[in-house]
């Protein structure tokens, strides 16, 4: 069986919980076409989060990669398109406030999602589930790990489906911060799944 590392992220700026967290712990474990979910949670940390994650990588040597992050304020579940090789934000949970960093010194400026972000969108829609491509993943630790992780698989020549998803807000954390848009817990872990199943 194939394995599919899925992260999420713990909570960070003034959003108490990370509905990610979440969606990992209720799929880890789970099988789901020909993938066995492997659930890991990430800090958010400029200096620490990207490393973070290829040590899962190489902990797990999964067959696929699909993190997660919380976009407060969207509300349709966004597959990311590409990673900018920048970091530049809001201070990540030490403290750290980057300006205008560059991620990898010598990386391309940019780099395109591996996931079948197209199938993934059209497959949501089919199921009533709101979705759209998104260009940029921002500035922060979501763009941060997504250009890590691609940059690191095409160093090494590794042909391995990886990228990264947006989701909105859930309902606990839509009451907890009163000025973003929500969806249920059980719609958002139902989202990700149906995305994991587009990956055979
Ligand atoms: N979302 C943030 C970082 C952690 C998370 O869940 C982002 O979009 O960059």
């Amino acid at each position: 069986m194939k394995k599919l590392l899925l992260t999420g992220f713990e909570p960070f700026l003034d959003y108490p919980t990370n509905p990610t967290m979440k969606v990992v712990e209720e799929l880890d474990g789970k099988k789901i076409d020909e993938f066995e979910v492997v659930g890991r949670i990430l800090t958010v940390d400029f200096k620490k989060s990207g490393n973070q994650l290829l040590e899962y990588f190489e902990e797990v040597k999964p067959d696929a990669i699909i993190s997660l992050g919380l976009a407060a304020g969207r509300y349709k579940i966004t597959p990311e398109r590409i990673a900018i090789n920048c970091s530049d934000g809001d201070r990540d949970n030490s403290g750290h406030r980057p300006v205008d960093e560059k991620i990898a010194e010598s990386g391309l400026d940019g780099i395109f999602s591996t996931l079948p972000i197209r199938s993934m969108v059209e497959r949501l829609l089919g199921e009533g589930l709101p979705a759209e491509i998104s260009n940029t993943a921002g500035t922060y630790l979501c763009n941060n790990v997504m250009y890590t992780m691609l940059h690191y698989l095409q160093q090494k020549g590794l042909n391995i489906p990886s990228g990264f998803i947006h989701i909105p807000a859930s309902h606990e954390l839509g009451l907890q911060h009163g000025k973003v848009p929500s969806w249920s817990q059980r719609d958002l872990t139902r989202a990700i799944e149906l995305c994991v199943g587009e990956l055979g």
